[in-house]
């Protein structure tokens, strides 16, 4: 209120307001915590939006993401070459698909591709394999992650192929809510 900013213009702002669920002091409050994981790289004037990214071993350091089983996955998912670098944009479009205000379907969305490991459009049974050793932090036996991923394929694959499409998935998630578990930040 009265507090000019000169780091984006109002045009930015708004459209970054449309974007994410975020309000403008959120935003700004965002854009300090990507600033401050590298300050000699990240400008203080947005207004002609620097082609700055920032490594995904900053980024996955965060109080936020560092004990995330995911958060590499979840960096790779939102970065715009895939590889977990970010930019500001990516930066910001993660945390509000992982803030509350996000809603479920939305989460889920973003949760299937997480855990579609070889980024091939289905959950088959290696990355879910990899989603239970992970959700489950490496507690099961393989026996017993078999036992898990068979059941949960068994009881969501509803066209029978095997694998999970993401309307499997979101059918199954109503469910077995903890599949999105991870998918919560406070920010
Ligand atoms: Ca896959
Ligand atoms: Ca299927």
């Amino acid at each position: 209120m009265g507090n000019k900013q000169t780091i984006f213009t109002q045009e930015q702002l708004d459209a970054y307001q449309d974007c994410t669920f975020f309000t403008r002091k959120e935003i700004l409050r965002l854009f300090y915590r990507y600033r401050d994981l590298a300050p000699q790289l990240v400008p203080l004037d947005y207004s002609d939006k620097p082609a700055v990214t920032l490594p995904y071993e900053l980024i996955g350091s965060m109080p936020e993401l560092k004990d995330n089983p995911f958060r590499q996955r979840i960096a790779e998912v939102f970065s715009e070459h895939g590889d977990g670098n970010m930019t500001l944009d990516d930066f910001l479009d993660m945390f509000s698909v992982l803030s509350e205000m996000a809603p479920r379907d939305l989460k889920a969305y973003y949760a299937f591709k997480i855990y579609d490991f070889n980024n091939d459009d289905y959950i088959c049974k290696s990355d879910l394999e990899k989603t239970v050793n992970r959700l489950t932090r490496n507690e099961l036996t393989p026996e017993e992650v078999r036992l898990v991923c068979e059941k949960v394929i068994y009881e969501a694959d509803v066209d029978n192929d095997g694998k999970l499409s993401l309307a499997d998935f979101q059918h199954m998630i109503v469910r077995a809510p903890d599949f999105l578990s991870t998918f919560h930040i406070r920010i």
